[in-house]
């Protein structure tokens, strides 16, 4: 016997499941790192151009870069590469260069993968 009430370990008159050190699951905090390039489709670049730019940029040949362009005339929307950020940010950048400096409405911009 003792001077205990038969079961001293919980005096606090709460549930028993949920009393304790708050703990935390913590997973290693990853960045973001890798971005989408995305083409836009519009209504005035030519094909050819967007070829040029997909051919130039992203390293794509004939066939690649002409399929792709395709989809986005179609769909509206296509990844032209998954990169880095920096890397996928200066894409971005140059394939808006080169379409400001041939007077075409291109637009191309980035997407967190
Ligand atoms: N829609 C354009 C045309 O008909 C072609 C085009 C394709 C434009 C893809 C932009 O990202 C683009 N001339």
């Amino acid at each position: 016997m003792g001077a205990g009430n038969g079961n001293d370990s919980d005096k606090d008159g709460g549930s028993d499941d949920q009393v304790g050190i708050a703990t935390k699951t913590r997973t290693k905090p990853k960045k973001p790192s890798q971005f989408k390039v995305l083409m836009l489709n519009d209504d005035y670049t030519p094909m050819e151009f967007v070829v040029i730019v997909l051919k130039r940029f992203f390293h794509m040949d004939l066939e690649q870069a002409t399929r792709v362009m395709l989809h986005v005339h179609q769909k509206g929307v296509g990844v032209c590469g998954i990169f880095p950020y920096e890397i996928a940010e200066t894409k971005v950048n140059q394939v808006m260069d080169f379409a400001r400096q041939n007077q075409h409405p291109l637009q191309c911009t980035l997407e967190k993968a």
